[in-house]
């Protein structure tokens, strides 16, 4: 059976009720596992009073500003964690950025802040996360990210986030060969499009809706919900023998060609 109780999840990326990472945060609530919430801050406090309402029903024992950008925060983050707890458990990345002109037109016209604030974001926050919880990890743990078929093929418009998410990939498989002599467990969800704060910022993303509705064999888009319980299984002991994977939750878009 499913059982996170016991377990301490430290969950990123809520920012709303149609984040993933909200998806990912009920499901492990529902599995018994005890939350840690940390949220983007931003100078009004307005984002923080929202994702708090929202997670209060989780009843979270930690929640914690955690820009991935600054590393006072990062090490603020896994302090609190190693005081509350003195472990941890679960681990879940769910955030990335890009700046929005970088995210239509010609990939090519990248620019090199876009560039590096994208793979900073969206690729090494996992390592610099990962390397703040491999002490809290004694007893083993397991390490989830957030990916997108766009970091293995080519997706219109997706661009510089498509070049973060391939090192984002590539990062889990280096994590977990690593990890792995201390029973870590690293692996990454690629889930199809859905309809988030992140992705309706995006133009076009009705159509990929509807061409996914039509292409994959499910015929329909995936949940917050289905990849919430995918996340709950791979941070469950069902999962214990599986590691560096990516685990496609988009209805099997992938495996189309036509
Ligand atoms: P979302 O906007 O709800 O989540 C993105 C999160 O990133 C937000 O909570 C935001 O606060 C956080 N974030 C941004 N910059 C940050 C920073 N500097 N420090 C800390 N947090 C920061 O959107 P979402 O769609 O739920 O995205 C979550 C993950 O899922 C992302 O990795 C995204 O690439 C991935 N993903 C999304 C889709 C989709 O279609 N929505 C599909 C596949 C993968
Ligand atoms: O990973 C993502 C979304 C990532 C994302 C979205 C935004 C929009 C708002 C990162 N940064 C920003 N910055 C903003 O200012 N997805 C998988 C969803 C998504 O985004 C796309 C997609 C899909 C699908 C962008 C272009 C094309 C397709």
């Amino acid at each position: 059976m499913l059982d996170l109780s016991q377990k301490k999840a430290l969950v990123t990326g809520i920012a709303n009720n149609r984040s993933i990472a909200w998806g990912i945060a009920q499901q492990l609530h529902q599995a018994g596992a005890e939350l840690g919430v940390t949220y983007l801050p931003d100078e009004r406090g307005k984002f923080e009073k929202k994702v708090r309402e929202l997670v209060s029903p989780l009843n979270p024992s930690l929640f914690l500003p955690c820009n991935v950008q600054d590393d006072t925060q990062i090490e603020e983050t896994f302090q609190a964690v190693a005081e509350k707890w003195g472990k941890l458990d679960i681990l879940v990345h769910s955030l990335a950025f890009a700046g929005k002109e970088e995210l239509s037109g010609d990939f090519s016209k990248t620019s090199r802040e876009g560039f590096n604030q994208a793979l900073e974001i969206s690729t090494y926050s996992l390592t610099r996360l990962a390397q703040a919880a491999k002490p809290l990890m004694n007893e083993g743990g397991s390490i989830i990210t957030m990916t997108y078929l766009g970091g293995e093929r080519v997706v219109p418009n997706y661009n510089v986030m498509g070049v973060a998410k391939a090192g984002l990939e590539m990062s889990v498989r280096y994590l977990a060969s690593e990890l792995g002599e201390q029973n870590i467990r690293v692996n990454a969800i690629s889930a199809g499009p859905i309809r988030t704060l992140a992705s309706s910022a995006v133009g076009g993303i009705l159509d990929m809706i509807r061409h996914v509705e039509e292409t994959a064999p499910l015929k329909r888009t995936v949940t917050q919900t289905e990849v919430g319980n995918t996340a709950a299984f791979l941070c469950s002991d069902l999962a214990s023998g599986i590691t560096g994977q990516i685990l496609y939750v988009d209805s099997g878009y992938n495996i189309m060609g036509m």
